[in-house]
């Protein structure tokens, strides 16, 4: 079991500084929405750390350690490889860095899809994601706006804006990120 100084060494060490520093950013974003919604905020802060954690390994080392995994989601290898770091980053929180919290290691499983019925934590940690001080992608203050207000509004208008982007790209859209909007659009209702 790592403190959480040894976690932030050992995340830190696997990115370059840009990478690290939008993750100080989800850190501190997640803390402030969870004290603003009543999430944990340890547990908020514990997730953004390590949220990212896989997002530059080799494309084949993601692969590896999903395949090698024995509750992952191997269907997931037939999308996007920019879907692959946060399943990883799930599973390595548990094997290697000792993260025994489902709340904590479900809040890093989720953050780049979504899932229907998200957690209070999965919701701050996937928001967090978006708006953190260091993002600027259009769109980006009106989700700040909504973020204080809203988790569920701030979190429609960031799935919105991803599913957005992904169409002008031509790329495929993973399901759940669209089921996962779709709930809380529902929710909203
Ligand atoms: O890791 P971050 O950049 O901080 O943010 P993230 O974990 O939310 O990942 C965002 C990336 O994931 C971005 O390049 C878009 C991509 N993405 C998110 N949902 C989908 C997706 N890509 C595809 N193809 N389909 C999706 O549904
Ligand atoms: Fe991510
Ligand atoms: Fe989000
Ligand atoms: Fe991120």
């Amino acid at each position: 079991k790592y403190s959480r100084e040894q976690l932030i060494e050992i995340v830190s060490g696997q990115m370059p500084e840009k990478r690290w520093k939008h993750t100080l950013g989800v850190m501190q974003t997640a803390v402030e929405l969870a004290e603003k919604y009543g999430a944990d905020p340890v547990k908020a802060d514990l997730a953004a750390i390590l949220h990212d954690v896989a997002k530059y390994w080799p494309v084949e080392q993601m692969k590896a350690v999903i395949e090698e995994s024995s509750e992952s989601n191997k269907e997931l290898l037939q999308h996007d490889k920019q879907l692959w770091h946060s399943e990883a980053g799930f599973i390595v929180a548990r094997k290697d860095y000792g993260v025994e919290d489902d709340e904590v290691l479900n809040a890093i499983r989720w953050h780049t899809s979504g899932r229907e019925n998200m957690s209070l934590l999965d919701k701050v940690v996937c928001l967090a994601d978006y708006i953190e001080p260091g993002r600027d992608f259009p769109g980006v203050n009106k989700i700040r706006e909504l973020a204080q207000h809203s988790l569920e509004e701030a979190l429609v208008a960031g799935f919105d804006s991803t599913i957005s982007l992904l169409l002008t790209q031509r790329k495929v859209i993973y399901p759940l990120t669209v089921l996962s909007r779709n709930y809380l659009v529902q929710q909203l209702k």
